[in-house]
């Protein structure tokens, strides 16, 4: 095996593999088709993404209120979007030049700035082709969905029998459960589970039904939940004990994996709807005392604080039941996501996955994976050029499996799902 002797070809190597390898996209809001309307694409779902929402709302400040913008048809949302953030102004921001990325990806050119033509062409296309085009670009094998049984639109498109396309892959959702009992109460007794707002009676043994119930009709790849900054393990919230007497023991005898993302503040200014989250301090120490109450189940964890993200790093190297992945939401910024995934991989090596997408419109696959594959081009080439400058040689064969794990294979691998 021949090992890379400079820099150059150590980076022309770590490029190599990285273009080459195919993604597991391993949290996404994504569906396919199958799901009908709730597969966003196209450039107007692209303009009105909630990342780009909040800044429409800085720009027009008073101008244009939230609650009258909502009530406009998507494509005059779009136009006045694009006005403001692309033409009366240079779109500088992440999420606005995340836009262009994709158009370009996409063979259309940024410099006619003309949202007609553009329109034009998506179109011109159909979600089942528009998907093939874009997994294909994008060398994604797979997308883990986020599937969620409290959604009033998604819960019945899942009838016996449901099938769709098997590049993408469920993920059980179970936020409401979680973090808001009282409406997960509800929800459940409308569909006839015998449960109580007090967690008494049958509740526990009828939630654990519940989640039975889904992953049978599912088959999830793991359970998922959003937290919020003041998340507590162990407390004396219903929380806690659904963690402890449903979610996670119905999660073990599944072999199914928790993912928590903790950090989230939603509906900090609730007239901004789904872009008016905001984030915070998280509890470290919570996490630390989950991996340890339940050292047999496995947890994929992500933070949204950028403050958190160290302490985090340092309880994934006493847990091997914690996996840390992707830089989340507003950490995924390209100062962020390089510093972050830096330290990652001085404290943890190969064991954590860098990158998820969190893609809602199928086209952000574009620009968030053209950016990712950058930016841990630039990471990978530091550190094993680091390595080779100790004498200790590195190959092209050695690079190659190291970079499709850290595109997601390492995550599926942790999850009991090996592709
Ligand atoms: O990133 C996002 O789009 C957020 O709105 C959230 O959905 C977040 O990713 C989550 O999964 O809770
Ligand atoms: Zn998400």
């Amino acid at each position: 095996m021949a090992g890379l002797s400079n820099r150059t070809e150590i980076e022309a190597a770590v490029n190599a593999a990285l273009d080459s390898s195919e993604i597991v996209d391993i949290h996404t809001h994504l569906f396919s088709p199958e799901f009908g309307g709730l597969l966003l694409w196209g450039i107007d779902e692209m303009l009105t993404y909630h990342y780009i929402l909040t800044e429409f709302f800085r720009t027009v400040g008073f101008e244009i209120d939230p609650e009258r913008f909502y009530d406009l048809p998507k494509t005059e949302q779009a136009d006045l979007i694009w006005d403001r953030l692309f033409v009366r102004q240079l779109p500088i921001s992440e999420s606005c030049r995340g836009v262009l990325t994709c158009l370009k990806g996409l063979g259309l050119d940024p410099a006619v700035r003309n949202l007609a033509i553009y329109r034009k062409y998506f179109a011109g296309t159909t979600p089942q082709a528009h998907l093939d085009h874009v997994l294909k670009l994008t060398k994604i094998r797979k997308a883990v969905m986020t599937n969620d049984p409290f959604d009033a639109e998604e819960r019945p498109l899942w009838k016996n029998g449901f099938t769709y396309d098997e590049r993408f892959l469920p993920a059980l959702r179970i936020d409401t459960l979680l973090v808001e009992w009282p409406k997960a109460c509800g929800v459940l007794a409308e569909l006839d589970y015998d449960v109580r707002p007090d967690l008494g009676g049958k509740t526990m043994n009828e939630v654990r039904r519940f989640l039975t119930d889904w992953i049978t009709r599912m088959r999830p790849v793991y359970l998922a939940a959003s937290l919020p900054p003041s998340f507590r393990y162990p407390d004396d919230s219903a929380g806690t004990r659904l963690l402890d007497e449903c979610v996670l023991p119905v999660a073990a005898d599944h072999g199914l994996a928790m993912a928590m993302m903790i950090g989230v503040r939603r509906g900090v200014n609730p007239r901004l709807k789904l872009a008016g989250d905001a984030l915070g301090k998280s509890d470290m120490t919570s996490v630390a005392n989950l991996c340890t109450a339940f050292n047999q189940n496995r947890f994929l964890i992500t933070v949204l604080g950028r403050e958190d993200q160290h302490e985090l790093a340092v309880c994934a190297r006493k847990f091997h039941n914690l996996h840390i992945f992707g830089c989340w939401w507003y950490v995924n910024v390209p100062s962020l996501t390089e510093e972050i995934t830096r330290m990652r991989i001085e404290l943890l090596g190969h064991t954590f996955t860098p990158q998820h997408s969190d893609a809602r419109v199928l086209d952000q696959l574009i620009y968030k994976w053209s950016d990712n594959r950058r930016m841990l081009a630039r990471v990978l080439t530091d550190k094993y050029a680091a390595l080779a400058e100790t004498g200790f040689p590195v190959s092209r064969d050695e690079i190659t499996p190291e970079v499709t794990d850290m595109l997601g294979r390492a995550a599926m691998r942790f999850i009991g799902r090996d592709l």
